[in-house]
């Protein structure tokens, strides 16, 4: 006979086991037993209390990005889930490890549509790679185990396990399991023969590399790679900080906004050699780039799932592997002086000089802004956004050197920016963090300023206000040019409102301010904000709203 626990001190003990030593909340009755079982084991567990579940599953998510370890969240039933289902569509789409547990009604209430009862499985069974509800306390540790693997293995992603209130309180005696161990999948032998001899075949080879399971050491075998086979390296969207910028193979972001010399490149290569990028809609223009399902450039495809090769793209070379165990083997192939050595020169010096701004409308720079930021943070500073054209500056014109120093949702979700930032500064106080959101983004979940002067996560938060949903506005000239609707927004004094968080708030009018506004944030002792009132014909760095505005009238 073993010591009889409550399921909420089995799941507790199941969560150090898997070494958890941080979970973002937001509380509800539902898991009472789980939170008083968090207060015993505060040593080992720091529990982040939230404002809002959408900002508690956006830092369990940044989380998981960071460390690689399932980012956890805990939430209460219906409106707490509800809530927090932006995160997991964000982990899922960014192939982020997460579980997310919610409080779910007593057993004997279930189905009867009790106070807040959802069906977990039909409602998060697209947005998950799994999602479970725990019907007796004895199979804990079994399950949570099981939601450990399946968040890490294969393509990495979001869990959630639905936890019955009257369960969390039955009396039980069980082992606990052991911690989760990640499988890591490597190439076979004849599949990197054959890699070997079409990279050797090829003339104008390129490399994308992207999507989940990266870790610093996978970084750096594939930079050594790329190092020794010359090859030139595009990152796909939002992956920017997965090679460091500065490498003599960097080619830029395949992304948004993308440099039209790096499309003509991947358009005109004869091999593309992907790793772990999907090659989604962002990656490849709209699908433009390469042709659907049978694409011109040869293609090798490395991703963790199984599900994901062919899927889209019919890959001549398929390759079943997780990044590191593909780049621990990739890093040893060498080609001295290949034929494309002087492309891989040329798309790096093309790379640099798409990073050169021009100026924009209005008394506030946005490329000067960035290129201070470049030149004064050291290369472990995170920066982290959410959606909107504001985040376009930052893509083209900063210069990522170090593996996550980027945080960034690639499901192009607003209101990432904030509590993403703030997950990182808890993860890495030693780090400066800078997160970048517009007026529009901000709104979504400024809330967690609180969250963030509460536990001294001293983050410097940018605000560009543009008094717009720029993006949509930019959409709408192009679409319906001179017809704005539903796309104009009043703002409060963000400087005003950081102040009333107990937080350090700055106003900047013109590019001049904002150097030294920004050393008075980091010196602050405390969260920060820099409200950056920023021209809304400043909407993109190549383009003012009016010549949008005035293209699109001279079509109709
Ligand atoms: C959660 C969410 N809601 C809506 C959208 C659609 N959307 C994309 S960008 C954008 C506007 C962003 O506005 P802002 O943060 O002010 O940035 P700006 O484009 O003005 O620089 C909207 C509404 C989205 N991507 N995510
Ligand atoms: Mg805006």
């Amino acid at each position: 006979m073993g010591e009889l626990r409550s399921g909420g001190q089995v799941l507790v003990d199941a969560l150090k086991g898997h070494g958890v030593d941080m979970a973002f909340a937001v509380p509800g009755e539902s898991y009472l037993a789980v939170l008083d079982a968090l207060h015993d084991a505060s040593n080992q567990i720091r529990l982040i209390t939230c404002r809002q579940e959408g900002g508690a599953a956006y830092m369990a998510e940044a989380y998981g990005k960071l460390t690689g370890k399932p980012g956890i969240c805990l939430v209460t039933r219906g409106p707490g889930a509800t809530n927090a289902s932006v995160g997991l569509h964000t982990a899922f789409q960014d192939s982020t490890p997460m579980i997310l547990f919610i409080g779910q009604v007593a057993r004997e209430q279930e189905e009867r549509e009790a106070f807040q009862e959802v069906d977990f499985r039909r409602m998060f069974g697209p947005l998950t790679k799994w999602t479970a509800q725990i019907e007796d306390a004895r199979r804990i540790p079994e399950i949570v185990s099981q939601a450990f693997h399946r968040a890490v293995n294969g393509r990495p992603g979001p869990v959630a396990i639905a936890l019955p209130e009257d369960m969390l309180t039955d009396m039980v005696d069980v082992p606990d399991a052991g911690h989760y161990v990640i499988a890591r999948a490597h190439p076979g032998a004849a599949q990197m023969q054959e890699l070997r001899e079409r990279i050797a075949k090829a003339k104008r080879p390129l490399a994308i590399i992207g999507g989940g399971g990266w870790d610093a050491q996978a970084v750096a075998d594939f930079s050594l790679f790329a190092a020794n086979t010359s090859i030139p390296v595009g990152t796909s969207f939002r992956c920017q900080d997965l090679i460091d910028n500065d490498h003599r193979c960097y080619a830029g972001d395949v992304g948004i906004g993308i440099n039209p010399k790096l499309a003509e490149r991947v358009k005109n290569a004869d091999l593309l050699l992907v790793v772990g990028a999907r090659l989604g809609e962002m990656t490849t223009s709209g699908y433009s780039l390469i042709d659907v399902p049978m694409p011109k450039q040869k293609l090798i495809h490395v991703h963790p799932s199984a599900e994901e090769l062919g899927r889209v793209y019919h890959a001549d070379l398929p390759i079943n592997a997780g990044v590191g165990g593909f780049a621990a083997m990739a890093k040893s192939l060498a080609f001295s002086e290949p034929g494309w050595a002087k492309e891989t020169e040329a798309a790096h010096a093309d790379y640099l000089a798409w990073q050169k701004h021009s100026p924009n409308a209005g008394n506030v720079q946005m490329g000067e802004i960035i290129a201070h930021l470049r030149a004064t943070l050291p290369a472990d500073a995170i920066l982290t956004n959410g959606a909107g054209n504001y985040a376009s500056w930052l893509h083209r014109f900063y210069r990522f050197r170090k593996f996550r120093s980027y945080l960034g949702p690639t499901n192009g979700s607003m209101g990432y920016g904030v509590p993403s930032a703030v997950a990182a500064k808890l993860v890495h106080p030693e780090r400066i963090v800078v997160s970048m959101n517009g007026d529009g983004c901000f709104m979504m979940n400024g809330q967690e300023l609180a969250t963030a002067v509460q536990h001294n996560a001293n983050v410097v938060f940018l605000v560009i206000n543009n008094g717009m949903y720029g993006t949509i506005r930019m959409h709408q000239e192009r679409e319906y040019p001179a017809r704005v609707s539903g796309t104009e927004l009043r703002n409060p004094d963000f400087a005003a409102l950081a102040r009333a968080y107990g937080a350090h708030g700055e106003t900047v009018t013109n590019t001049e301010e904002f150097a030294p506004a920004f050393e008075r944030c980091l010196k602050a002792g405390k969260p920060a904000l820099i409200e950056v009132k920023l021209d809304p014909e400043a909407i993109t760095p190549r383009a003012s709203l009016s010549e949008i505005r005035a293209a699109a009238l001279k079509k109709k």
